[in-house]
């Protein structure tokens, strides 16, 4: 079987998570923390998540993770057929990584360790925030999903992308991307409102102590 190697707090290893489920791919799921010797042995740069293939191929990144699942198993599709339409679910998959997720992690050490980071760090964060959020009013449908009446990789990626701006900007930044974006809100309670992100949910929050050490202790 299948194996996504990785721990139920990150957002990351969540977006995987959720392809597979949506999808109704069985899978293990082996929870291992970045660097550690098993997650070592599965992915090069020791980062969360990683997979093992029914083949046995290691892989990693999440981007190349949920593209691998498309591919092999795709009788419950999460990409349009269309070259144009899937080429933007793509697009919007990379602008919520690059201008969204991104960005909003580089004040992860302010938000989780207390280190004090310069306030032009903020200020770039926060340009760079507001590009990604003008990027997604632009493009996003909302007819209910991203890219039209299905929903696609690019809804699942933008829900854990959004993990770490809605938790920064407010707090940090004076800004909340959830107002930034018309519909954002509405959107993501929808896609918070099904059995899988439930299930995802609720064990990102069972995982949230044992993370906490992981954090601490590393
Ligand atoms: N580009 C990677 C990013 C994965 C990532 O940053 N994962 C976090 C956990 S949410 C991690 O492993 N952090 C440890 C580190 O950055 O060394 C992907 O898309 O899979």
């Amino acid at each position: 079987m299948l194996t996504l190697h990785g721990f139920p707090f990150s957002n990351y290893h969540n977006i995987v998570k959720h392809a597979l489920m949506q999808k109704g791919v069985p899978f293990d799921e082996h929870i291992c923390y970045p660097h550690s010797a098993e997650m070592m042995a599965v992915n090069p740069t020791g980062k969360v998540p990683a997979m093992t293939t029914e083949q046995g191929t290691k892989l990693s990144e999440s981007s190349v993770l949920v593209e691998y699942l498309e591919d092999k198993y795709p009788d419950i599709p999460l990409l349009p057929a269309d070259p144009e339409a899937r080429a933007q679910v793509r697009q919007m998959i990379k602008i919520s990584e690059l201008y969204l997720e991104l960005p909003a992690r580089r004040l992860l050490p302010a938000v989780l360790g207390n280190v004090e980071l310069p306030a032009a760090t903020f200020e770039e964060v926060k340009a760079v925030l507001e590009r990604g959020a003008q990027a997604i009013k632009m493009l996003a449908v909302f007819q209910p999903y991203l890219a039209g009446s299905e929903i696609s990789l690019a809804d699942i990626y933008l829900r854990y992308a959004l993990a770490i701006p809605k938790m920064v900007g407010p707090s940090r930044l004076d800004w909340d991307v959830m107002e930034a974006v018309p519909g954002l809100a509405a959107w993501d309670a929808m896609m918070a409102d099904t059995d899988v992100a439930r299930k995802i949910d609720e064990d990102q929050r069972a995982n949230t102590e044992e993370f906490m050490a992981y954090i601490s202790g590393s």
